[in-house]
């Protein structure tokens, strides 16, 4: 009976600690760092070995950091509302981007902590955004991606996605000169 209540303790602090954003707040059509914080492994203490991130939409210009031992891809995907930068149009825009471990040794034990950047430019219209992150291990994988209906929060989920809140930039909020 003395194995049942570590392994419950263990359990309860996997569905705890997630994957949470350093500023999970931010104002609206302002340049923002994700800094994407990977507090733990997979089930069982298995090690992380990759992190792909599902960009929300109305993010613009994504550019994600390289890390040392990790390689870098960026998957494009065509934009359903193409826009104009600098007197050219962009018809397609980052969408996943995905950190994979070279080697064994470059993988991120349960034990330790890491932190994945990204910097994008934030949509005009306020509102919560959410980034899919799936987490791959050496066993298994979490698959952070549920969303909750409008207004509510994630607790009850099970592996919510990470939401950052855009606020209304400063001007519209009423601030006059
Ligand atoms: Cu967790």
């Amino acid at each position: 009976m003395k194995l049942i209540a570590p392994l419950l303790l263990a359990a309860a602090a996997g569905a705890q600690a997630h994957i949470t954003l350093e500023q999970p707040e931010a104002e609206a059509g302002k340049p923002y760092k994700a800094v994407l914080r990977v507090g733990h492994g997979c089930a069982g203490g298995a090690a992380t070995k990759e992190i792909v991130v599902t960009l929300p939409a109305g993010l613009r210009d994504a550019k994600p950091s390289p890390k040392p031992g990790w390689a870098l891809s960026v998957r494009r995907a065509p934009l359903a509302k193409p826009y104009e930068s600098h007197g050219k149009p962009v018809t397609d825009e980052a969408a996943e981007i995905r950190w994979t471990a070279r080697s064994e040794a470059d993988q991120l034990p349960d034990a330790w902590y890491d932190e994945f950047v990204l910097r994008a430019t934030l949509p005009a219209e306020p509102g919560p955004l959410w980034f899919k992150v799936r987490q791959v291990c050496t066993e298994g994988e979490w698959n952070w991606a549920d969303i909750p209906t409008a207004g509510a929060g994630t607790g009850g989920l099970k592996a919510p996605a990470v939401r950052l809140l855009v606020n209304p930039a400063a001007e519209a909020a009423g601030h006059v000169h």
